[in-house]
């Protein structure tokens, strides 16, 4: 067997981190919606969930903001002149666009991709698809910068094939690896992939919040990926009534083992057996059921219990679900998760981890980690400027202190100087992390 262990990739909060309420059906970032935000606490408790990942040994990485506002977006929209102009004209005629051109939204990394390992994958090279993020408009402007990023954090094509996202339309509506769980024995052996959708390309949806994900789109990744053994599930219509806008929003795993609540999906004991069956001769699944008897879906959403990091600390034997604070103060999500950790299941410790000013958008620390099974050659052809160290940490600590504010209302993001901060902060990380001049569109010219 090849020895593979299972990397995270995070994104790194961007200065224009805001609330701004752009993402109906997630219920944090409508309740949210307008409250100041801080930018430099949210760089700082991304950065510190990084170490903590780095210290316990898994390789880290980081994936840079993307740039913000987004001036080439707003000129497809004929908005012209200085930069200055374009902004202040799109924050005039369409404030709508403008702040949809602002958001930091790249920072959940979840959605950066559908990662396929190279142990899953026809060909033996890890694929990725970068998600359209087709709902909403402010994520429909990511995929392109983040395939920049997976090119440079990934740059060997006989090791990795970064894609193009699918075509932009809701027929292939993509939301990446928050609705795609890859179960195994062990990182280095082939698995099952479970890929969950909420709606199907051809039929009619009704419900009160969009389903972010087809089936189509699912089916598509598969195929492209040469993804081998695959289940695709269909996620609980109550799930994404109540607010379930991911399905990793109520529903994690990790090697064999799948944690989830109640009504995560449509047919839970047909998801299941489909499960096993796909698993035969690899491993025997474990899932982990909270029903909704023991957590309500509301507590599920607002405590975030399952928008968490499942990982095996190495030398440990048990897995260990790293929770955000949320999940501490809310009395019954954090009965449930002490409950899980004290039976003598798969899951043998959790622990918290406090990334607020995230979570208040509707992102935990499960949404702000793209997670990459790599094996060791893979591992050691991924580029080491972008791995967390502790000198990379203390370095884009001080450099997001120097830059970010603390304070940010969605009103300051239409201050011109916001601009010239934000690129002053991209221009002196491309830096940091040796990605050379021309990353950004900014630094293009
Ligand atoms: O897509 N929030 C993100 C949260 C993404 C969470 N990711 C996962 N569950 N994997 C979203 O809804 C809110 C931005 C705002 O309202 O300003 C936002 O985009």
């Amino acid at each position: 067997m090849t020895h593979a262990v299972e990397a995270n990739a995070d994104g790194l909060i961007g200065p224009t981190h805001s609330y701004a309420g752009l993402s109906p059906g997630n219920l944090a970032s409508s309740l949210n919606r307008g409250e100041a935000s801080n930018p430099r606490a949210a760089v700082l408790q991304g950065l510190d969930k990084m170490k903590r990942l780095a210290d316990l040994g898994l390789p880290q990485f980081v994936l840079p903001p993307h740039e913000r506002p987004n001036i080439p977006f707003l000129r497809t929209l004929g908005f012209a002149g200085s930069d200055d102009q374009v902004l202040e004209r799109a924050w005039t005629d369409a404030p709508s666009f403008a702040a949809a051109a602002c958001s930091a939204s790249p920072m959940w990394a979840a959605n950066a991709a559908t990662v396929t390992p190279s142990a899953d994958s026809a060909d033996g090279r890890v694929h990725f698809t970068p998600a359209n993020l087709h709902t909403n408009l402010h994520r429909s402007l990511e995929h392109e910068q983040t395939k920049r990023a997976l090119n440079a954090l990934f740059p060997d094509p006989d090791r990795f094939a970064v894609h193009d996202a699918l075509s932009s339309v809701a027929h292939l509506a993509d939301e990446g690896a928050a609705n795609h769980v890859r179960l195994c024995r062990d990182h280095g052996e082939p698995g099952v992939n479970l890929l969950v959708w909420g709606r199907e390309a051809f039929q009619p949806w009704e419900g009160p919040f969009p389903a972010r994900q087809t089936r189509e789109a699912c089916d598509a990744v598969v195929r492209r990926h040469g993804m081998g053994r695959s289940v695709l599930a269909q996620q609980g219509r109550a799930a994404i009534a109540g607010g379930t806008f991911h399905n990793d929003v109520v529903c994690v795993g990790s090697l064999d083992t799948l944690f989830h609540h109640e009504l995560a999906f449509e047919d839970t004991d047909g998801t299941r057996d489909t499960i096993r069956r796909a698993a035969e001769g690899l491993f025997d699944p474990i899932f982990v059921e909270v029903a909704l008897s023991d957590l309500a879906l509301a507590d599920a959403i607002s405590s975030y219990l399952f928008n968490s990091m499942l990982v095996r600390v190495p030398g440990e034997d048990r897995l260990t679900l790293i929770c955000p604070t949320e999940t501490r103060d809310n009395p019954r999500a954090h009965a449930v998760a002490e409950g899980v950790a004290s039976s003598n299941g798969p899951i043998g410790r959790v622990d918290y981890v406090d990334v607020r000013q995230s979570m208040r958008n509707g992102g935990g620390p499960a949404c702000l980690r793209l997670r990459v099974v790599l094996t060791d050659a893979e591992l050691a052809a991924a580029n080491a400027a972008m791995r967390l160290t502790d000198e990379l940490h203390g370095a884009l600590s001080v450099w997001g202190a120097t830059w970010y504010r603390d304070r940010l209302t969605p009103a300051d993001l239409a201050d011109p100087q916001l601009l010239v901060e934000s690129r002053g902060a991209l221009d002196e990380l491309t830096q940091i992390l040796g990605l050379g001049g021309g990353f950004y569109p900014f630094q293009r010219g």
